[in-house]
């Protein structure tokens, strides 16, 4: 099968010109995202609905969560990304010609969607970059070594001809800055730059949207994260730190637990640490973790024991116990996941 070129990836040219064609002429297009959707999901939703709609399509962005605050700033007004209502969606959703679903493979990440995507009959795309998708698409554009879904859609676009407009590039450019860590993570190549500069020739102002992601935050939310990082603690020698953010907490400082920032990278940034670990009490009674590495221990095998997924180096899940308990169990399986690649190492260097 024919491979494209782009960034050393593994997406089948045919499935990218399958899928461009099945763009390039629908009339009515239903867009989603993952639920607790991020800077990739949104920024690629927003990039591709404003491509199709340039082109005459009939476009909505329908999600099951709301746009989390850091990210509103992308949208050019208050309907730009609906919230599921089955009362107003519904009849768009079955009448769509084309589903595409953005970030994910997974219908379980779709919340409430799920089913309304099994049930549709339309032209289902995926594009994505994560371990697991399930067969659920006519096309499937995924590559898990990309940093982001915007780079698939990035490559998508210049087949389908789109325009990059500036109000397609800052979108687009939003979801390559977040997923790549800010250009640092180690799937960044040089066609990842490329990207990023033809982003910014056709009007993406890094500044601009570096300020609106990172520099918009509560008084509370800082205090919260002092309160982590003051109680951030060390086990398995110190290549584990973890931070707990119990439920009383999030009253404290009023945080929306679904709008938790990225506190995890503080206790990463360790010197030693190999897996960074946040939980989070969430009220309805389950814990919230969020996994960091720096790529000795995978941390999407410690979430798969758990039930969640992600990337190698970041992955959440979550765990229906108390804080205690899944503080135990989690640093049990991390020690377990430690010993395996001490173990590796040692073989491959005997
Ligand atoms: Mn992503």
């Amino acid at each position: 099968m024919a491979e494209t070129n782009f960034n050393g990836a593994r997406l089948a040219a045919e499935s990218v010109s399958a899928a461009a064609r099945a763009l390039q002429t629908t009339r009515r297009v239903w867009i989603t995202t993952h639920i607790k959707s991020d800077g990739d999901g949104i920024g690629c939703e927003l990039a591709l609905a404003r491509a199709l709609r340039a082109r005459g399509a009939e476009v909505r962005i329908i999600n099951d969560t709301v746009v989390p605050h850091p990210l509103r700033f992308l949208l050019a007004g208050p309907d730009e990304i609906l919230i599921y209502d089955p009362a107003r969606d519904d009849r768009f959703i079955q009448q769509a010609d084309t589903a595409v679903v953005l970030d994910v493979g997974l219908g379980y990440r779709l919340g409430r969607l799920e089913a309304k995507l099994r049930q549709s009959a339309a032209v289902k795309i995926c594009l994505d970059h994560h371990l697991d998708t399930e067969p659920l698409f006519d096309h499937l554009l995924c590559d898990p070594e990309l940093n982001a879904t915007g780079e698939v859609l990035f490559h998508l676009l210049k087949v389908m001809g789109a325009e990059l407009t500036p109000s397609v590039a800052t979108p687009l450019y939003t979801s390559l800055v977040v997923d790549s860590g800010n250009f640092s993570y180690e799937r960044c190549r040089p066609e990842t730059f490329r990207m990023a500069g033809a982003l910014v020739e056709a009007g993406a102002r890094p500044y601009y949207v570096h300020v609106n992601l990172h520099w918009r935050r509560s008084l509370a939310e800082v205090k919260l994260e002092g309160e982590v990082i003051d109680n951030v603690e060390l086990c398995s020698d110190g290549r584990v730190a973890c931070g707990l953010v119990s439920s009383e907490m999030l009253r404290r400082y009023t945080i929306d637990p679904m709008e938790m920032p990225d506190i995890v990278n503080i206790p990463l940034s360790l010197e030693g640490v190999e897996i960074a670990l946040l939980f989070v009490e969430m009220d309805s009674g389950y814990i919230k973790v969020s996994a960091r590495g720096k790529g000795r221990v995978k941390v999407s095998d410690l979430a798969h024991v758990f039930g969640g997924g992600g990337h190698p180096l970041a992955a959440g899940f979550s765990v229906r116990t108390t804080l205690e308990e899944a503080r135990r169990r989690v640093l049990n399986e991390c020690r377990a996941l430690l010993v395996a690649s001490d173990l590796e190492a040692r073989t491959i260097s005997a």
